[in-house]
């Protein structure tokens, strides 16, 4: 059994390779599956096709009918998954915190509902399932299936908020690949609605990166993301859009220095990934900053007299232990190299940071405060996980896995459990009116989950305290990315958030999880000697289906009872975007830096 290594991510819209050239392809002609056709289209290397039409990936998708036998299948089997394992089920039933936006949802009552509903084909009911699950606003819990989220539907052009002088928050392009002259023009009207509203509703209701709504609203617009050795334009969910869009096009009324003009932008779907490389920035140079250090996923920049690391989500991305390791030394050897050129303040900033493995997050914070006790986890304890935690326990090879007792140190007694029954242990609490039954607190033994072939570097003391530095996001540092910073501003790092409202502080990142799954991760498992058969059934959803799911929740340190994914904590600070510092970073490095504490 592969042991599980604790990834945990949000995928961040990441997007390969420009093509400057919209050719839109030719008519469709006779009666081959469409389907297998748009297959073609893609895998030809000979292909002239750079785009496939809305129109035909809408045939494409409507030809599987919606079959009600199937669809009450995939419901139960959601169903169990979400029952044995989703830890935050109950608690979504509750009020959550107001600077949150989101409404409580009994989702089991709620799926059930779903199949009262008619549906001419079988992607409007997988399309509703997965929207009903979205609107729980959890990066990490959500239903893919690999033929109705195969293509990503996109517009060429991005939008992105500045706040004018005199307060007011106005949408402007931010890049267009279509019809350059259009940058920065302002957007009035996105089909005869105001641009901002517009915006604001297709955040809140189809985005769901953050529970917050400012961050969300952040997501649906472009900005820069620092990954792959460059920067990217990331986000921009708006134009960019993995759900076959309900219309075949959007209108755009913009204003170019006062000449108005209304512009239609089909969707299309790019054959070969597309990577908004950003236009503005690129290789490593970033305004007056200069580059000491490059690692690949973090780079090591000094700006007048203080230092900026910028930390990307690279590991999921090759995936590779050993590479992770090179990396964790590299960025040792970055901090290093601050401390050694007497850097005394820093700023991080991870904004767009979807994540990464749970001990990096664990191991930077350490690297950074030595003394530091990482958010502890428990996860539910039912039917469906006791199999599962009993089988695995008794797996030597098992340690590491989520289910291995010999996985956790126990908060109660801060060494390692004796045995299975002391993880499963007797914890009930009340969440959402009903008692729910999970195991015993527990941290992760970085150790024993980090089974690597090496050792990791021990750090040399670092000079910082928690008055050298700054953390800067644009609210989407999820997952990973917030086990770093909502644990640092625990304990009193300053925290920005840049973008979102005029004078509304919100989130700088979100959940912080003691584990991430998936009915993917859990369908090997099914295999284990003494899983039985009724367990198995209920567990097997076709396998181009795949529910992702928060496993183990976390806790806050500093609210013992606080679970880290409903704890509302917004930003210290707000920054907002303009013309120059949406684009360039520094500019927002240069803001950041006076908000070191005295
Ligand atoms: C619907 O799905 C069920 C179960 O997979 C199958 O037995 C049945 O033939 C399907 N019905 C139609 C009309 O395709
Ligand atoms: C679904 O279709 C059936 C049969 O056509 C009809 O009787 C029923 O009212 C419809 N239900 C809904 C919710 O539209
Ligand atoms: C999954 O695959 C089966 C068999 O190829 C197909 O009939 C079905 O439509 C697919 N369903 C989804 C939700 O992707
Ligand atoms: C770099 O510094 C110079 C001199 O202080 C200044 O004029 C210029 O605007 C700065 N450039 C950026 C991109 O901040
Ligand atoms: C963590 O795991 C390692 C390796 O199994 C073990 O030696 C160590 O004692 C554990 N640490 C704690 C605090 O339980
Ligand atoms: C399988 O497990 C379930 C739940 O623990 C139990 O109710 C059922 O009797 C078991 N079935 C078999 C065949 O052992
Ligand atoms: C740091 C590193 O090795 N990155 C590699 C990750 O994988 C991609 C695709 O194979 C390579 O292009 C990168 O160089």
């Amino acid at each position: 059994m592969k042991p599980n290594y604790h990834i945990t991510f949000i995928f961040v819209v990441f997007i390969n390779v420009v093509h400057s050239n919209w050719i839109p392809r030719k008519e469709n002609e006779g009666n081959v599956n469409i389907c297998d056709k748009l297959d073609e289209y893609v895998n030809s290397p000979y292909s002239e096709e750079q785009f496939l039409k809305y129109s035909d990936v809408k045939a494409c998708y409507e030809l599987t009918s919606y079959n009600k036998t199937k669809a009450i299948q995939v419901i139960e089997t959601v169903k169990e998954y979400l029952k044995g394992f989703y830890a935050l089920l109950d608690q979504a039933k509750e009020e959550s915190n107001p600077g949150f936006d989101l409404r409580p949802i009994d989702l089991i009552s709620e799926l059930d509902l779903v199949v009262k509903n008619n549906y001419s084909y079988e992607y409007q009911f997988i399309y509703d399932v997965a929207n009903l699950i979205e609107e729980l606003r959890d990066g990490h819990t959500r239903l893919r299936s690999d033929d109705y989220y195969k293509y990503l539907f996109d517009q060429g052009l991005s939008m992105y908020s500045v706040i004018k002088k005199d307060g007011t928050q106005q949408i402007k392009v931010f890049n267009d690949i279509k019809e350059p002259s259009n940058v920065d023009c302002q957007v009035i009207d996105i089909d005869g609605k105001p641009a901002i509203d517009a915006i604001i509703e297709f955040a809140r209701d189809h985005t769901f990166y953050s529970r917050d709504l400012s961050a969300r609203f952040n997501s649906a617009l472009a900005s820069l993301v620092f990954g792959n050795g460059d920067f990217y334009i990331a986000g921009q969910l708006f134009t960019y859009r993995n759900q076959l869009p309900k219309n075949p096009s959007i209108s755009y009324t913009l204003n170019c220095n006062g000449k108005f003009s209304k512009i239609t932008r089909e969707w299309q779907v790019s054959i070969k990934s597309v990577q908004y490389k950003s236009p503005y920035i690129s290789g490593t140079s970033v305004g007056n900053a200069t580059l000491i250090f490059d690692a690949f996923i973090a780079r090591f920049y000094i700006l007048q007299d203080f230092g900026v690391v910028l930390i990307s989500t690279e590991d999921i991305i090759n995936n590779s232990l050993d590479l992770e390791y090179h990396f964790l030394s590299n960025i040792v050897a970055g901090f290093k190299l601050f401390a050694d050129k007497g850097i005394k303040k820093i700023i991080l900033d991870l904004s767009n940071n979807g994540g990464g493995y749970i001990f990096i997050g664990h191991y930077i914070n350490k690297l950074l405060f030595p003394n530091i006790q990482n958010f502890p986890l428990d996860y539910k304890v039912n039917d469906i996980s006791i199999p599962f935690i009993k089988e695995i326990s008794r797996i030597k090879k098992g340690i590491g896995n989520i289910f291995h007792y010999k996985s956790f140190t126990s908060v109660k007694t801060k060494s390692s459990f004796d045995s299975v029954n002391d993880l499963i242990g007797n914890d009930i609490y009340t969440r959402g009116g009903v008692q729910v039954r999970y195991t015993s607190k527990a941290f992760h033994n970085d150790t024993t989950n980090y089974i690597g072939t090496f050792k990791l570097p021990k750090p040399p003391k670092f000079p910082w305290t928690e008055k050298d530095i700054v953390i800067l996001t644009n609210g989407l540092c999820q997952s990973t990315c917030a086990i770093i910073t909502q644990r640092l501003a625990e304990i009193n790092v300053p925290t920005i958030a840049v973008g979102g409202f005029p004078n509304t502080r919100f989130s700088f990142a979100q959940y912080a999880v003691g584990e991430a799954s998936s009915s993917a991760d859990i369908q090997p498992l099914l295999e284990l000697k003494n899983i039985n058969s009724s367990l198995v059934s209920k567990l097997s959803l076709p396998s181009n289906l795949t529910l992702y799911f928060t496993l183990a929740e976390a806790y806050s340190i500093k609210n013992p009872n606080e679970v880290m994914d409903y704890a509302y904590r917004p930003a210290d600070y707000q920054l907002y975007y303009d013309e120059r510092s949406a684009r360039d970073p520094s500019h927002l490095w240069l803001q950041a830096a006076k908000y070191f504490r005295k």
